[in-house]
Parts: C-alpha cells; sequence; structure tokens
C-alpha cells in the first residue's frame, strides 16, 4: 500500500481531525495573558451637551467589521451623531458612509417597532396586525412545539444571512431546538466558507493578509514588515471591508511602500494603482492559479526548504499544473499571457508576500479547488505565518462559528440536509447546503419540512438562488417567523409572525473580530426604539421555552459573559477596557502553535500543508486542484453565445447599502438611487442602449431590470456587472415591492460545486434588451 493510500484510509477511519478546526485551535487561556491598550478617555465622557460612548459597530444594520466608534446620544438618549474612535486601532477614527449614517438607521420611521401577526391565509397581504411581545412569543413557541411533537425537530429549518454577530445566537436556538437545519440560502454557501472550509481542510486554518491587525501597535511593531505585495483576488477592500479586513489598511501599506497585484474583470480604485491589473474572464480564477503555480513551479521559484519541511504532496502538485501552460490559461483567462508569467515571477520572487482573496473565489461553482490552487501559491512560497505574509488568524472564542453545538441530539447530525451528499459539509459550522434543503421543502423527502426560522437574512431579495423557486416551495410551509430591523419582500411575502429587532446603538454585544486582529470588544447600549428587542434577547425568550436546559440563565445579559468565559474577562468589564488584544507570533507552526496536540506542524492528517489532500480524496473528491469551465459560459455553451454573448457577474459591492439593505435610508439611496448594470460603451453602442436606459438582463433562467450605467471600467466589452440586493421599499407591498422584477438572483440556479461549497453567483451567459414601460415578471 502507497503512503497515501495509508493515509487516505486512516482518515476515512474517522481521522477527520480538520473538522475540529474552524480556524485554529488556539484559544485565550486566560485575561492575564490578554494586552489592554490605554485609552485617553474613559469609555463614556460628556462633550458639550451629549454623552459619548465608545464601542464597536456591527449589525445591524448590515456590517461585520467591527470598527471603533464613538456613538453620541442627547439627554432623552437619543441617538444624534457616530464618529470613528480615532483611538481604535483598527480604523484609526476612519468610518465609512454608512457607519456615519446610522442615526437615520436606527431613528427610521420605517423600523418594525412592535410586534406583527397575520392569519396564515394572509400570507402575502399588508394585513398585518400590531401584538404584544408576550403574545407574540407564545405564538412562535406554540408552533414551533407542535411541529417539534407531530413531525420532529429535524421539520424546521433556521435560516440566517451573512456573518454579522447574530447567527451563532440562532444556531444555539435550532440545535437546543433539536434542529440540525441551520443555514443560509446561498446555493453551496457561496460566501466566505469555501474560502475558509477548503482552507481548514487542506491546512487546518485560513489565510488572511498580514496588515500588522493582529498588533495593538500596528505598523510601529518591531515585529512587523510591510509586504513587499499584496494580490488581492476577486475583492474590492475599498468599498466591501470585508470580513473584518479594513480595506485602507492596503492603502496605509501602499503608503508604505508595498505594490498590488489585483485580479478583478473591473478596474477598480485600487486596479489603477497596481502594478498590475488582470481583467479575468469571471469564473476562472482556478485556471489562472493554476497557471501561475505552473510558471512558478518550472522556474524554480519556489521556497524549497518550505515545501520539503511544511508541505505534503508537491510532486503530485506539480504533475498536475503541467496541465495548464500558460498559453492555455490566457485563452481561458482573457489575460495576457504575459501577464499572468509577470504576475507568478513577481510572487516567485518577492521577500514577502500577501494574499487578499475575496468573494468571487467563492462564487464560482467550482469554488474548493480555486481556494486551493489560490492558496497553493502563497503556501508553496512559503508565505505561511511570516511578517507581510498570510497569517493564520485564531479563534478567539469558541462561539465564533457557530453556539451550541453540543446541544443537537447525536442521533439528528445524520439529518441534516446536504451532510449525505456532501461529505465534506463535515467542515465549517454544521450548516446545511441551501439546494438540498429546498429540495426537501419541494418534495417532502427525505423528510416534510414544516416551520422556517427567519433571522437577519431577507433570501428573496438577496441570498437565495433562483428566489422565485425558494418562494414557491416555502410559500407552503405551515409556520414561518421573521425577525428583522426592518419590513422585507421575504417577510411580506412568507411570514406569519415577524418580530422587531435592535440596531447595534440599541443593544449590547461582544465582538470577537474574525480578520486575524486578535482583539476582543463590546458593543454597548445607548438607545432604545419602539419595542425592539436585541436579536439575543428575542432568542433567549424563545429558546428557555423551548429547551430551559439550554438556556439556564436568569437574564439574556448573562449569556455573555458565558461566551466570553473562556477569556476571563465579563462583558461589563470589557466594556470599559474594550478593545483587549491577545499576544501574537510569528511562525506558529514551527511552535506547535497551530495544533491541538501541541506538535508542531499543521492541524491536517498529514501534519502538513496538503498540497494534495487528504481530507478531500477521503470525502470522494480530487485531492489537487483543478479548473472546470462555468456553465453557462463561452468555452462550456458556446451554443448559447448567440442568444446570450455577454459575460454577466453579479454584486460588486458598493458604498451605499449592505446587501438588500438601506434602499429606505434617503441620504444613502440619494447615492445609490437605482439598480445599475454596468455596460462598456462599445457594447452599448452595439445593444442600442445608452446611460440611464432601463434594460432587461436576461440569461436562460430569467431576467431582471436594471438600469445602464455606461462604463468604461469593464476591462473586456463582453463583460458586464451588475448590483444585486435590490427591491423598492416605495413599491407595493403586495408586490412585495417588485422584488421579482428586480433580484438579479433570478438568473442564478440551484447548482452547488461537487463538494456542497460553491455556486454560480458571479457568473454566466446573458444579455440586455431594453425595458418596456409596464413590463413585469409578476409574482
Ligand atoms: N447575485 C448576488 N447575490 C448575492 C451576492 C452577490 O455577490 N451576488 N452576495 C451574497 C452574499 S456574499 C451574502 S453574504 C448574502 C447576504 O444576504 P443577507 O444577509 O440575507 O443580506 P440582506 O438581504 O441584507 O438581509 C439582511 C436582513 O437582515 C436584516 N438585519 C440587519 N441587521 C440585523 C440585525 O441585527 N438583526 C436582525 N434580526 N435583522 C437584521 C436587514 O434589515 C435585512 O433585511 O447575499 C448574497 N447575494
Ligand atoms: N458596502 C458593502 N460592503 C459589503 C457588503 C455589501 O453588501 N455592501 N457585503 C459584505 C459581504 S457579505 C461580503 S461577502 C463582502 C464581499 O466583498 P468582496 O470580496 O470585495 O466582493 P465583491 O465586492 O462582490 O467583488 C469584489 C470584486 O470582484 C470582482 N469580480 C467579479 N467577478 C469576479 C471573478 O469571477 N473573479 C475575480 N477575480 N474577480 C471578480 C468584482 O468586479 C469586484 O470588484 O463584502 C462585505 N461588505
Ligand atoms: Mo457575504
Amino acid at each position: 500500500m502507497s503512503e497515501k493510500e495509508k493515509v487516505r484510509l486512516e482518515s476515512t477511519e474517522g481521522d477527520y481531525r480538520s473538522t475540529q478546526a474552524f480556524f485554529t485551535t488556539m484559544r485565550m487561556k486566560d485575561k492575564a495573558e490578554t494586552i489592554v491598550i490605554p485609552h485617553e478617555k474613559p469609555y463614556q465622557y460628556r462633550e458639550g451637551d451629549l454623552n459619548v460612548t465608545r464601542g464597536i459597530a456591527w449589525s445591524g444594520p448590515g456590517c461585520h467589521l467591527g470598527c471603533g466608534v464613538l456613538l453620541y446620544t442627547d439627554d432623552n438618549d437619543k441617538l444624534v451623531k457616530v464618529e470613528g474612535d480615532p483611538e481604535h486601532p483598527t480604523n484609526h477614527g476612519r468610518l465609512c458612509i454608512r457607519c456615519l449614517d446610522i442615526p437615520e438607521v436606527t431613528n427610521h420611521e420605517d423600523r418594525l417597532l412592535y410586534p406583527l401577526k397575520r392569519a396564515r391565509e394572509d400570507r402575502g397581504k399588508d394585513k398585518w396586525e400590531r401584538i404584544s411581545w408576550d403574545e407574540a412569543i407564545d405564538i412562535c413557541v406554540d408552533n414551533l412545539e407542535e411541529i417539534r411533537q407531530k413531525y420532529g425537530p429535524q421539520s424546521v429549518v433556521f435560516i440566517h444571512g451573512t456573518g454579522r454577530d447574530i447567527p451563532p445566537w440562532q444556531s444555539r436556538l435550532c440545535w437546543s431546538y433539536g434542529s440540525p437545519n441551520y443555514s443560509n440560502t446561498l446555493s453551496g454557501n457561496a460566501c466566505y466558507l469555501p474560502r475558509i472550509a477548503g482552507s481548514s481542510a487542506t491546512m487546518g486554518c485560513f489565510l488572511l493578509a498580514d496588515c500588522s491587525q493582529q498588533f495593538a501597535d500596528r505598523y510601529d511593531n518591531p515585529e512587523y514588515e510591510v509586504p513587499e505585495v499584496m494580490y488581492i483576488w476577486g475583492n474590492n477592500t475599498i468599498i466591501s471591508n470585508a470580513d473584518g479586513f479594513f480595506g485602507h489598511w492596503v492603502v496605509d501599506l501602499m503608503k508604505r511602500g508595498m505594490q498590488i497585484v489585483m485580479v478583478d474583470p473591473r478596474m477598480t480604485w485600487l486596479g489603477s494603482k497596481a502594478l498590475l491589473n488582470m481583467p479575468i474572464r469571471p469564473g476562472t480564477d482556478a485556471a489562472l492559479a493554476l497557471g501561475m503555480l505552473n510558471v512558478i513551479i518550472s522556474e524554480d521559484l519556489y521556497d524549497h526548504d518550505f515545501v520539503d519541511k511544511w508541505c505534503y504532496g508537491f510532486d503530485e502538485l506539480a504533475e498536475r499544473v503541467k496541465e495548464y501552460p500558460t498559453d492555455l490559461v490566457s485563452k481561458i483567462t482573457w489575460i495576457p499571457e504575459d501577464m499572468i508569467v509577470e504576475a507568478a515571477r513577481i510572487l516567485g520572487k518577492a521577500k514577502n508576500a500577501a494574499l487578499q482573496w475575496g468573494l468571487a473565489v467563492d462564487m464560482t461553482k467550482e469554488a474548493m479547488p480555486a481556494g486551493q490552487a489560490i492558496a497553493a501559491l502563497f503556501q508553496i512560497t512559503g508565505n505561511i505565518d511570516i511578517p507581510g505574509g498570510c497569517i493564520p488568524p485564531v479563534e478567539i472564542l469558541a462561539a465564533s462559528g457557530g453556539w451550541g453545538r453540543d446541544l443537537l441530539p447525536p442521533e439528528q447530525e445524520q439529518n441534516r440536509l446536504g451532510l449525505k451528499k456532501f461529505k465534506l459539509l463535515q467542515m465549517g459550522y454544521k450548516q446545511c447546503e441551501q439546494g438540498e434543503v429546498l429540495k426537501a421543502v419541494e418534495t417532502g423527502d427525505p423528510y416534510e419540512i414544516h416551520g422556517v426560522h427567519i433571522q437577519t437574512t431577507n433570501p428573496l431579495a438577496c441570498m437565495s438562488a433562483h428566489p422565485k423557486r425558494l418562494y414557491d416551495a416555502y410559500k407552503n410551509v405551515d409556520f414561518i417567523m421573521a425577525v428583522d430591523l426592518f419590513m422585507t419582500p421575504t417577510i411580506m411575502a412568507l411570514a406569519d409572525v415577524c418580530l422587531p429587532a435592535a440596531t447595534f446603538p440599541e443593544r449590547f454585544g461582544t465582538g470577537a473580530a474574525m480578520c486575524g486582529t486578535q482583539r476582543l470588544e463590546t458593543m454597548n447600549k445607548v438607545t432604545e426604539i419602539g419595542e425592539a428587542k436585541s436579536d439575543m434577547e428575542i432568542n433567549y425568550l424563545i429558546g428557555k421555552r423551548l429547551n430551559p436546559e439550554a438556556y439556564p440563565w436568569d437574564s439574556y445579559l448573562d449569556q455573555f459573559d458565558e461566551i466570553l468565559s473562556p477569556s476571563g474577562w465579563t462583558r461589563e468589564e470589557l466594556a470599559k477596557d474594550s478593545p483587549v488584544y491577545l499576544p501574537f507570533q510569528y511562525k506558529r507552526y514551527e511552535k506547535g502553535l497551530l495544533r491541538a496536540d501541541g506538535q508542531p506542524g499543521f492541524e491536517t492528517t498529514t501534519g502538513r500543508i496538503e498540497l494534495y489532500s487528504v481530507f478531500y480524496q477521503a470525502c470522494d473528491l480530487d485531492p489537487l486542484p483543478y479548473y472546470e469551465e462555468p456553465e453557462p459560459g463561452p468555452i462550456s455553451t458556446p451554443e448559447q453565445l448567440d442568444e446570450f454573448p455577454l459575460i454577466l457577474t453579479t454584486g460588486a459591492r458598493n458604498w451605499a447599502s449592505f446587501h438588500s439593505e438601506h434602499r429606505q435610508v434617503k441620504r444613502l439611496r440619494n447615492i445609490h438611487p437605482d439598480p445599475l448594470v454596468q455596460v462598456h460603451p462599445d457594447t452599448c453602442k452595439k445593444f442600442g442602449v445608452k446611460d440611464g436606459d432601463w434594460v432587461w438582463v436576461e440569461n436562460f433562467l430569467g431576467r431582471a431590470k436594471r438600469k445602464v450605467q455606461e462604463t468604461p471600467i469593464l476591462l473586456h466589452p463582453e463583460y458586464i456587472s451588475t448590483d444585486h440586493g435590490w427591491w423598492f421599499p416605495e413599491s407595493d407591498p403586495e408586490k412585495f415591492y417588485d422584488v421579482f422584477d428586480l433580484a438579479i438572483n433570478n438568473l442564478v440556479p440551484f447548482n452547488c460545486g461537487r463538494s456542497g461549497f460553491g455556486g454560480n453567483y458571479k457568473t454566466t451567459l446573458a444579455k440586455i434588451y431594453p425595458y418596456k414601460e409596464g413590463e413585469t415578471n409578476g409574482i
């Protein structure tokens, strides 16, 4: 038996070590370890007529960054102003416009202020009735209890949106209720999870660009070195500030001499300042990475010492990348061949290089091999856990990736929708695959779904692929409850009970920012609006009734201390000293700091970075990275090109909104009033449309209404790019605020990758044609 066969056998026999490691296994051990940074001002103080409270911003409204903020309230506790906290090491006083505009959101006249109910037969009608919290909680508990008794807890699905700080609280509710079906509604969990789960499976940790975020003294820390070059791959950091990564760190580093290489089909502000801006055809990132690996390996530009000591399967990888010569890769990616070679050489020769990868890596069907190939570039060049390279973030709080895992009865685990089909779903936070959930709702196979719990998500407008399909399926479910800040198309279309949630200035919270920042901090309540309650309190009230043992606390506030307990901090103490930092060291793999058993190496079966993944192999997946043409596409379905000649990517972020949020917030809406499709001037000419025209963007599955923005930023005239998340709060509620005319996901099918991760949200073929007044997709 070969060594690989042996390893494979061992891992199929249950040594799925990496499943334990969502980020890495290192945790904060006690309070004395933490670094408390001095603040000039106390956490609450008076400035003129106003009270100022320090804290961080997280959702709602949505964001997952955790910038330091100063909340200004008047003597009636009304939130009147928000400023960036100049003392906060993440943002140093800088804030985006959405955060500066929080008072308009928090105090908005359209906020949900009271619990609402509606008769089952009135679903889809604007016939809501105000009810008390007691009645609302009773209805939710009674329905969920009845379904659990009649059909079993697995027949309720709990769906959430992007990684705000709410999902862990919903996971506890879900698992303590007894359901294994905790999920978002993205086909193939196609946001962040493909990158995280893939990295965890192959190296036991995740990779982030080292921007000194782990040090409270930041760029001045003596250990830190500026990266020579940063590869920004399918990520527009300045606008998106995604997942705890503050985009302006890139600018800070460029001012300190760092160069950037961008991989993006559009010219962005950063791209215009880049050494190279690679005009990639959407969905072909894996091919590009494999082509660059080919150059680095064939030109002997990799780090032999690092590969020999710390990587597993290099020879197999070297063999695989021979299938991707740069001339072929250029034809696939539409990037000039010399640019691919140059990008590879720059990386191979750099003293230290950082990777900042984004959503575009996840939003293609075969996202896992794409991420695997991109990561391999930085692994074989030894850019792992070195100053100015890629750093594995630590999981500071166990709750970050799902709270209450231990509460799910073990016999329910096998009912998790998607797990049987996709073994790799054991990676991550025990989520389902929504395509499989939908099939169960539609067909009752493998069992019927009778309830849906919706919290912080607006799937019809934003998250779900093929939203009409989700609507048609979910509208027949017996009981649907939702928790949100505002009325949404999803709630109007589907829910029976709607509970009003608090924005972040109205609630307490803890933040353990993900992005390698090694910091722990709090959100602090400064105001109250209507009868809105925090998601934490709402879930506590419901959860305590459905499973009292899982909620042993006397107040929902005690839960924060429970979550924080591994750190030694209580919420109230932390509020005063927040943010606090954990100490940090480089080259943790040499010191036994990346493995649970304290041995040197990585938390994988082989103890090394698996360029050839034993874990993937055990999940019946190709152990090596590969490229597969997205479908539809000019190469996979050339027969569609006559009808759909354009290559569409979707969802590039803009300043004025977070997903489907903020459309009713006037100042922000004025900045970006309409759903746009960016079209190259040559293509406008060809299709007889011009800037400002309303058009339909259409593919084989459906169409969505857009306004043309004529712009040369598309790097090939055939590329078009459009916003996602649109609905018009000002439109007819009973037409669900026009969501089915506006949802770009009308064009996105449920169709995840072989692993259960990844979906074609950012790549399809399409056409555009003029919209005629009165045309609609209907409901
Ligand atoms: N075509 C296309 N589609 C995409 C994307 C794309 O790039 N292209 N991006 C996708 C990605 S990456 C993601 S993560 C999803 C995001 O999808 P979602 O997370 O579902 O985002 P939203 O539609 O904004 O829904 C969030 C809802 O939660 C509410 N909310 C905000 N804060 C709070 C809070 O604190 N408590 C409660 N209870 N509610 C709150 C908001 O009012 C809003 O109605 O969208 C995806 N959709
Ligand atoms: N303002 C704002 N900020 C947000 C959000 C928001 O809705 N609004 N959403 C948050 C969430 S949940 C997420 S996941 C992040 C996502 O944030 P990012 O990771 O930055 O993702 P996007 O902005 O969707 O796309 C980034 C870039 O990828 C390019 N791109 C498109 N298709 C491809 C492709 O196939 N390959 C490559 N290499 N590039 C491609 C786009 O042109 C775009 O410039 O943003 C977060 N931050
Ligand atoms: Mo996301």
